[in-house]
């Protein structure tokens, strides 16, 4: 299994009871603790979110059940577990807890070994998640972000660039003349030239919240924040030399011996302002299919 450690936080706003289910917990956990709901709202949005959330009912300023409602309330820590852990025994309390989202009740004094164990099982279903969630935004055949992590990121860094006026660079790559390298190197051998494309098409970009994704087919998108017109030629260039230095053979093409890529790039800015995202998309598109009528092996910005 992985090395690094699922992550619990514990919120009680007694630090006593945090330490009681901190020293039955790490060794098996990194531990995250909270005395109070907005803190713990804080953490579960953070980089380091927890898999697992341990939350009392009885606090000052904001209380369990708001806590959770919050948390579920929120879509990026709606999927973050919750297990109440509580003095509060009445059925009452375990159906509102049950009905805010939460995933399990605990009811105080509580037995160690059952509480460790329904930790566990939690704990386990949200890696489960997590590695389904991960599967369904990756391409299989790449192991690059697929069309549907793109989209997501392509509406998120919309809404940015507009919100805070800053440029955001489109590129569409297609591989030329791929049909024929299928039809005569096999689609075994066409299945590997694509994650050869891929990985050379990912090592470009340098910032962390550039993005390279396959679209579909032997089609690939790169989507660039805070990127204006230049920055993109930059990379596009980048990327056309990164793949003809693959040098992956191609005796059937008319434009190299070996395979090559088109790009067509689009940019919104306030130079450059474009209605929404799909006319972004729209205006890369454009420019690729400009890319190859002009000879492929090209970007066309
Ligand atoms: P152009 O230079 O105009 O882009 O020509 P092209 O031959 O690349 O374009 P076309 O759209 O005619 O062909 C795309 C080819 O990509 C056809 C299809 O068999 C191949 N292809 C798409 N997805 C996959 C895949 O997952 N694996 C393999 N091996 N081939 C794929
Ligand atoms: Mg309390
Ligand atoms: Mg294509
Ligand atoms: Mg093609």
């Amino acid at each position: 299994m992985s090395e690094t450690r699922a992550t619990v936080l514990i919120v009680d706003d007694q630090p006593t009871n945090i330490h009681a289910l901190a020293s039955l917990l790490k060794a098996d956990y990194r531990i995250l603790t909270a005395t109070r709901g907005e803190k713990a709202l804080e953490l579960s949005q953070g980089e380091q979110a927890p898999d697992l959330i341990l939350l009392d009912i009885v606090m000052p300023d904001m209380d369990g059940y708001e806590t959770c409602r919050r948390l579920k309330d929120n879509e990026t820590t709606r999927s973050i577990p919750v297990i109440f852990v509580t003095a509060l025994d009445h059925d009452k309390d375990e159906e509102q807890g049950l009905n805010l989202g939460a995933s399990d009740y605990i009811s105080k004094p509580f037995n160690p070994a059952i509480v460790r164990a329904r930790v566990r099982n939690q704990v386990n279903l949200k890696l489960k998640t997590n590695m389904l969630e991960k599967i369904s935004l990756q391409d299989g055949l790449t192991e690059i972000p697929n069309r549907r992590y793109f989209d997501q990121k392509l509406a998120e860094e919309w809404a940015r660039s507009s919100r805070n006026d800053q440029s955001l660079a489109l590129l569409m790559v297609d591989i030329d003349q791929f049909k024929p390298f299928n039809d005569h190197y096999g689609h075994g051998a066409g299945d590997e030239c694509l994650r050869r494309v891929a990985q050379a098409l990912r090592r470009v970009p340098t910032r962390a919240t550039d993005l390279v994704a396959r679209y579909g087919g032997e089609e690939f998108v790169v989507l660039l924040p805070e990127t204006d017109t230049r920055g993109a030629q930059h990379v596009a260039q980048a990327m056309l030399e990164a793949v003809r230095s693959l040098e992956v053979t191609h005796d059937y093409s008319d434009v190299a011996p070996h395979v090559t890529i088109s790009i067509g790039g689009a940019i919104q800015s306030r130079q450059h302002p474009k209605p929404s995202a799909e006319d972004l998309k729209k205006a890369a598109d454009t420019a690729l299919y400009q890319a190859k009528t002009n000879g492929r092996n090209r970007y066309q910005g």
